[in-house]
Order: C-alpha cells, then structure tokens, then sequence
C-alpha cells in the first residue's frame, strides 16, 4: 500500500477487472471515494509514477471486483428472549473481512409496533458504527392501515423494500388478506416485496405435535419445517403478488420444490425473483441439523437446511446459473452456542434461528466457481452487481466504472482461506464451517476509496460506513 489511502489519488494496476459481462486487465483510478477511469494497462501507472503523488496498488494476479453486497442481514435483531450477537460494528467489521463492502439491514417491525419508530431504533443502532455502507429493508411485521400508509412515505425516503412473513404467528406472521393489502401498496409505489415464505400456521401445528411425542432436538425444526410448507407459501405469494401486480423477492429460498414454483413464474414473465443463502449450498439436515448430541442447534435457521437425500442443493446451483435464483445474500443471524443457541435444549422451539456468515459468502460462492458450477463473471453477478439492481443501487454500488463509488476487492484466486472460530471476526463462539479450508481468499477490500483490509489486517474505523438512500429495482418492468 503506498500513499495515503482515502484521499487523493489510487492507481490499482496489473489486476484483471470483472463485470457480470467479462474480465480485462485494466487500470483503475480512484479520486477521493469515487471510480474516475477504467484504463488501458500501463497508461496512468507512468504518469502517475511521474507525478509521484497517490496510492499504487499493485493487483498482479489477483481479481478486481465490485464490493460485495449482502441484501440479508440482521444485526442486533431481538429472536425471541435473546439478540442476534452481531452488532453494526462487529457485523459490518466482518464484513469488511470478507470482501462485502455494502449491507442491506432489516429494520424490523413486529405484531402491535409502529413502523415509524421501529425504523428509528435501527437506525440509531447503526448510526457511526459501521465499518462499510449501509441500507435498510423494512419488515412489516403488523399490516395496518397505519403501515401501509407508512410504507409509501418510505418509499420516498430510500427504503424500497418490505419484507413480510406468511411464518411466525403472533411475532411477524401476516395472513393471506394482509399480504394481498401489501402487495396492493407496493404495486402502488413500485416497491419490493420480500417474503419469508414457509406455512408458519402448518409448521406450528407440526412441532407442537413434535414437542409433545417428545421430539424436541434439533433435527426436529428441520422435520416440521417441511418443504412443502416453503413450496406451497412461495406459489400462494406469487398467485398473490399476480392479482396485486406487485413484484416479489423470495428470501432465503432452501427447497428445490420452492424453486420449482419460481422457476415456473419466471417462465411466464412475471415478475418474480429469489435469493439462496450459502448454507443452503454446502450445509443440509442430516449431517448438519442432525449432528449428535445438540450440535444441530447450530445449524437451526429458517427456512431449515434441506435433505441431502433430495436435490436440492443440486438445483440451488442450477437455478444460480439459470437466473431463477438472482441473488446470494446471507440471512446472517448469528447466536452464539452459548447462553443462546442452548436455549433450546430442552425444546427445539426455544432454539433462536439463525446462522452467522456474513464474513464468508464471497469466498463460499467462489467454491462455486472452483467447482465448475459458476463463472466469475456470475459470482460476481450474483454476489454484487445484481443485488445492488435488485435493491435501488447499482451505478453507485455494485459496479467497476466511472462515476461508482470505490468499494473495490482484490481476491487472489491462488490464495486458500480457513474458516473456522479461531479466524473468523463475527461475534460467534462457533463457526458453522468450522475447519473448511477454501480455495481463494479476500486480499483488499476497498471502502469509497478508503483501503480498509489490507496485509491481513483491518485498516477500517468504525463509523466509516454510511447510510445509503435507495431507489427503486431497476428490474421491474
Ligand atoms: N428469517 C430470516 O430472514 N432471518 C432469520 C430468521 C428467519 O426466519
Ligand atoms: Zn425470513
Ligand atoms: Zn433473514
């Protein structure tokens, strides 16, 4: 690293640019926060090199790519009697870590809350703790007329994505009618809707009945949580979405049978899309749910990781390279085994769900391309370039091109990564890939043009990162 980082001029040189549509060697040069040139290699290094003023990085060998953006995280966020263990800080330091340099937060409302201050409480969480840009989502966990009113002054003031809940009766849950009043808004204000689709009113049937056979470790949340309650949620939210004429996002979608559904919304043009998360790629309910003893509550997230008996993970990886899956984002939840995931000990209800990794999905979607499953053009599509379209913010985000906002990673594809408690940055006493060594590694992460990963170590301050107003999806037609 050379010069002064954040201010001034930087030269990355010797690196080969990636964009969902190619790769080249090109010079990039940052001005202050913003991307200012895409150069032919070796144009601006000797005159820069004249000048003898500004920051050289040298990127030989490695991938310069547009900064991660995760669309689904949770920092901070109350589960029941205990929080999620991540905070701005940590979460976004963690971030940083592994080559994300934008997230998108859920500022979360639930059943008998106002919107309005729910809004305010996150963001005054966030507010000078994050190591990188922020934005927000806004779950609307109680469908009034008063939220929905809500929802169109969001709009207008950068949160252009609602997220709603067809699971978890009594806390966020929203019935049919109140879905379609959802819907009906954002087809009235062009925004986003997300859904968490799982029969959150047939799941709580299922564990009750679980819990009084007896059936209350882990494994069990994966047995109830069945994939027929995420197919049949996910075709009732799209039959929905149809008669309101809004768009709808799918999150966090495990099931093949899920995916089968938004495939067929696809086929038909509408308006649909969806996200998978890592864990849905590499982890699933035997191994993982069903470890021994009360390991599996490490793996209690929802929607649940899904049979290795199925195809699911399988047809994950061919809906990344079909479309039908647009983005990866985390769902990063984290809890920590201790005082948190042991809740649940003597009932998997009690379990708060969620898993932390935030920290990896770069260099776990990167397997993909190890694999031969993806391109590096589509991991970077999938990974950044298309979340930011999604979610209102691409041109400032997600993008290597003039006029951009320098949040730039340089991966070493010849690098190796360990992911495992001893290494990692989250606010986790466990880590959910303990032990995996992966091909590839995070070099230097650059924030609006400020070098806050560099030589192993973290250059970044909390408090750098900011709050980001967003547009509409560019994908709405
Ligand atoms: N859904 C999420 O999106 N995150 C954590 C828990 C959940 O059910
Ligand atoms: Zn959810
Ligand atoms: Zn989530």
């Amino acid at each position: 690293m050379a010069g002064t980082p954040g201010t001034g001029t930087t030269l990355i040189t010797g690196g080969t640019v990636v964009s969902p549509t190619g790769q080249t060697l090109t010079e990039v040069l940052i001005d202050g926060e913003t991307i200012v040139a895409l150069l032919a290699p070796g144009t601006e290094l000797a005159l820069a090199a004249e000048r003898g003023a500004g920051a050289v990085i040298d990127a030989t060998g490695k991938l310069v790519v547009p900064g991660g953006i995760d669309a689904h995280t949770h920092m901070e966020v109350p589960f029941g009697v205990t929080t999620a263990s991540d905070t701005f800080e940590t979460g976004t330091r963690a971030a940083a870590w592994g080559g994300t340099t934008t997230i998108i937060d859920f500022a979360t409302q639930m059943k008998g809350q106002e919107i309005r201050p729910c809004l305010e409480t996150w963001l005054a969480k966030a507010d000078g703790q994050c190591a990188i840009d922020y934005a927000f989502h806004m779950i609307v966990g109680d469908v009034t007329e008063g939220s929905l009113k809500t929802m169109d002054a969001l709009v207008d003031e950068g949160i252009t994505s609602f997220k709603l809940f067809m699971a978890y009766p009594g806390v966020y849950y929203a019935d049919d009618g109140q879905l379609l009043r959802a819907m009906q808004t954002a087809a009235g204000n062009g925004a986003m809707i997300m859904m968490h689709a799982e029969n959150g009113i047939a799941i709580d049937v299922l564990a009750e009945q679980a819990a009084a056979r007896g059936d209350t470790a882990p494994i069990n949340h994966g047995y109830v949580r069945r994939a027929e309650l995420e197919a049949e949620a996910t075709f009732r939210a799209i039959q929905l979405a149809k008669v309101a004429g809004a768009p709808l996002y799918i999150v966090h979608l495990s099931a093949a049978e899920a995916l089968e559904a938004v495939a067929a919304a696809r086929h038909h043009g509408r308006n649909v899309f969806a996200e998978t998360c890592p864990q849905y790629l590499y982890l699933n309910l035997e191994d993982h749910l069903g470890a021994p003893g009360f390991e599996g509550a490490k793996y209690v997230c929802s929607t649940p990781l899904r049979s290795k008996h199925g195809p699911h993970q399988r047809d994950l990886w061919q809906g990344l390279r079909t479309n039908n899956l647009a983005v990866v984002a985390t769902d990063h939840c984290p809890f920590c085994f201790k005082d948190q995931k042991d809740l649940g000990l003597q009932d998997f209800r009690d379990i708060p769900n969620g898993i932390g990794g935030v920290e990896h999905r770069m260099d776990l979607i990167w397997q993909g391309v190890v694999a031969g499953e993806l391109t590096v053009e589509r991991w970077v599509e999938v990974c950044s370039t298309t979340p930011a379209r999604m979610f209102g913010l691409y041109g400032r985000k997600g993008v290597i091109a003039p006029g951009a906002d320098a949040d730039i990673v340089l991966y070493d594809p010849n690098g190796t990564t360990t992911i495992g408690v001893a290494t990692h940055h989250m606010n986790m006493d466990y880590s959910a890939y303990e032990g995996t060594v992966v091909q590839g590694r995070v070099d230097t992460v650059i924030s609006r043009g400020r070098t806050i990963i560099a030589g192993g170590a973290y250059h970044g301050r909390a408090g750098h990162g900011r709050y980001l107003t967003r547009g509409l999806s560019q994908y709405l037609t």
